[in-house]
Order: C-alpha cells, then sequence, then structure tokens
C-alpha cells in the first residue's frame, strides 16, 4: 500500500514537473501614443517578456490611454484591475512630493544629469512604490521640456493671462508663477484642446507636440530644456511575488533592455520630433536670454517649495544628485 502511494506520489510529482505553467496575459495600459517611443519600447519589452518566458507570461500592451486614462493606471495597477502598467509618475506629485523629483525646473536638464538624478532617486521611489504594493520595472526618461505657444513670447511679461495646459503639479505651478491660467490635461487629449482654445501653451518635450501635430494650433517652441520627466513601468507586487523565480529574472533582464533602448530612443526622438515641427511650420529655437533668466529666477523658488514639500528625503535626492557632479 504504501509503496503505491509512493508511486501516485512520485507521478504525480512527475506531472507536476511535466506539465507546463497555466499562461497567463499581462494587460498593460500606456497613456501616450502608439507611434511614441515610449509605446514602442514597452512593445518591444512585452514581446520580450513573451517570448522570454516560453509564453508563461504573454503582456500586451494599449497604447493611447485606450485601457485606462494616464491619470488612472497607477490605481488600476496597485488595485489589481491590470496587473501592469505605465505612468508619468511626476502626475502623482499631489499624493506625495517625492514623485515630483524629475519635474524640479533646471535641476538636471541633459540626459546625462537625468541618468545621475534618477541614480540617486531610485531606491527612494522603488521604496514609496513597494509601500503601495508596486514593484517598479524600469524607467525611461522624456526628452527636455520647452515651452510651446500659439503667439511669439520673449519674456515672463509675455504669459500673463495665457491658458496653459499642465501635466502635473510642477507644470501648473509654473504657470501660476508665470501669470498664466493652468488647466491639466492629458497628452491623448491635447490636439483637441489646442484646436477648441481651452489652452494656447504648454511646457513638454518635442516628442509630445510631434506626437499630437501641435503645428496645427500653435506656432512657437521655445527649446529651454527646463527638466526630463521619466515615464515608469510597474508591475503589482502581489502578481510580482507570485511569478516564479526563472520568469523573475527574464523580466527584468527585459526592463533592463527597455530602460537602456528607451534612453537612446528618446535621444534620437528628441532632434527628430524638433525637426518634424519645423516642418509642420513651426518656428523652433532658443528661449530668449530674458525668458531664460526670468525662468530660472523661478525655477528657484520651485526647488525650494519641492524640497520643503518633499522634506528630508527629498533633500537627500538632490544632495545625492549634486554630490555625483
Ligand atoms: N510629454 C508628456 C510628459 C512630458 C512630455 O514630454 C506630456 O506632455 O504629457
Amino acid at each position: 500500500m504504501l509503496k503505491k502511494i509512493t508511486n501516485l506520489l512520485a507521478a504525480t510529482a512527475l506531472t507536476a514537473v511535466a506539465a507546463p505553467a497555466i499562461a497567463e496575459k499581462w494587460d498593460m495600459p500606456m497613456a501616450y501614443s502608439a507611434s511614441n517611443f515610449h509605446s514602442a519600447v514597452g512593445a518591444e519589452f512585452a514581446a520580450c517578456v513573451t517570448t522570454g518566458t516560453g509564453g508563461d507570461i504573454e503582456i500586451v500592451t494599449h497604447p493611447s490611454g485606450s485601457l485606462f486614462p494616464g491619470a488612472q493606471i497607477k490605481r488600476a495597477i496597485q488595485t489589481g484591475q491590470v496587473p501592469i502598467g505605465e505612468r508619468l509618475l511626476s502626475g502623482h506629485q499631489n499624493e506625495n512630493a517625492l514623485f515630483g523629483f524629475d519635474s524640479i525646473p533646471f535641476l538636471a536638464t541633459s540626459f546625462d544629469d537625468s541618468a545621475k538624478l534618477w541614480k540617486a532617486a531610485k531606491p527612494t521611489i522603488e521604496k514609496v512604490l513597494a509601500d503601495q504594493n508596486l514593484t517598479l520595472l524600469y524607467a525611461v526618461p522624456w526628452p527636455p521640456q520647452g515651452l510651446y505657444f500659439k503667439n511669439e513670447v520673449t519674456s515672463v511679461a509675455d504669459m500673463k493671462g495665457i491658458k496653459f495646459r499642465s501635466y502635473n503639479n510642477a507644470t501648473s505651478r509654473l504657470a501660476e508663477l508665470t501669470g498664466m491660467l493652468p488647466v491639466t490635461i492629458e497628452a491623448a487629449e491635447i490636439s483637441q484642446a489646442f484646436a477648441t482654445g481651452v489652452a494656447d501653451s504648454m511646457v513638454s518635450s518635442g516628442s509630445t507636440g510631434y506626437d499630437r501635430k501641435v503645428w496645427e494650433s500653435l506656432n512657437y517652441f521655445y527649446e529651454v530644456d527646463a527638466w526630463l520627466p521619466r515615464n515608469y513601468v510597474m508591475v503589482n507586487s502581489d502578481v510580482w511575488g507570485g511569478v516564479s523565480d526563472g520568469n523573475k529574472s527574464v523580466i527584468r533582464a527585459c526592463a533592463g533592455l527597455a530602460e537602456y533602448a528607451g534612453n537612446w530612443r528618446s535621444k534620437e526622438y528628441t532632434g527628430f520630433t524638433l525637426q518634424g515641427l519645423r516642418d509642420g511650420g513651426m518656428t523652433v529655437g532658443p528661449a530668449s536670454e530674458q525668458m531664460v533668466n526670468e525662468l530660472k529666477e523661478i525655477g528657484v523658488t520651485m526647488t525650494s517649495e519641492w524640497l520643503e514639500a518633499a522634506g528630508d528625503e527629498g533633500k537627500a535626492i538632490v544632495d545625492a544628485f549634486q554630490a555625483m557632479q
């Protein structure tokens, strides 16, 4: 009898090893247009995971905010409505000021500095996310942020009263400090907002202006290089906990590749999209010296406001970044 049971157990164990793992499908909401480089990198990451896990985990991306609009993606992952997704975390600065570390005007204005700032901030951001049931997989910067307007602007005084599209607290605050009127609008909605006059300006990368063909409504892009905000790909920590060690390694490796590729694509997309804005008929060039100086003063105010809001952990990020200079 005992022998029979042992045989049975051995047979069951063998079946368990031989049986294929149950394949899982992970829907991955993304907020930006399918043609955008973040979305392209996300699709490559998804393919890498699907292939690398031998189909155990199939990731399917949903760009353009088609599954969840940007503002809802983080909550959807946290609560397990979707296992994974991508989000501009600075959009949640109102929830925790630390999420705004990448949107401090004139702190890190180049790709190199943005990489250093990310290195300084990553452990803290990972901890904040972990407390929210989120596991960070990779982060990719947007190209440097510049200012879009309908009419020519050469100083902060010229901005007074202009309706301004914002995408996080920092951009709304920038509008307030320059006398503009902020209205928060998702990137997926901006073409319509500009066409209907809901907004006549924004701060963003050449990339978003290009993706949304803003030359149909706006005429000027000033290269201010104010900061480089990031998109973050996160997975629900309960879901992550259920992934086998082998598949975790595959996913981490794919995430590393995606981060590397994303950085390069972001750099390449910078020049390409600025040329695209020109080809669309926009005037693209550096801001006037006066405007830059005035914006830098505003940057000083916003830096001290952020440091106050983000407390010791925020200060530690900025100190660690400055120590790398
Ligand atoms: N594009 C995004 C965020 C930063 C950027 O360059 C947007 O405008 O929504």
